[in-house]
């Protein structure tokens, strides 16, 4: 699966709603009202990742939940990653 380097993926960032890219992949912080809010969200990209069956790294403190997306097999940032993330913007 190609992957896309940071060079490579700033076009495709502008489509994207504040991802940056990182160490091979793409981060974002989400920030909630309460620990409730967070969850939920948490639950609803959880549901969006079964069902992509792509999966995103998740760090929960409180308020405040940072995602990370890339894709584990191909070492770096893919189609898949950018899917996930646009169905994530999506709800957030
Ligand atoms: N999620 C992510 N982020 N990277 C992967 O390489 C990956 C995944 N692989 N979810 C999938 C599941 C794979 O392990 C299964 C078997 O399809």
């Amino acid at each position: 699966m190609d992957t896309y380097n940071e060079q490579k993926a700033q076009p495709i960032l502008k489509e994207l709603k504040d991802w940056t890219f990182n160490n091979n992949g793409i981060e974002k912080k989400f920030v909630f009202k309460n620990f409730s809010q967070g969850l939920g969200f948490i639950v609803q990209v959880g549901l969006l990742a079964e069902k992509q069956n792509h999966h995103p790294e998740l760090f929960n403190v409180y308020n405040k939940v940072d995602i990370r997306l890339s894709t584990h097999d191909a070492n770096g940032l893919t189609d898949k990653d950018i899917d996930l993330a646009k169905a994530i913007d999506q709800i957030s």
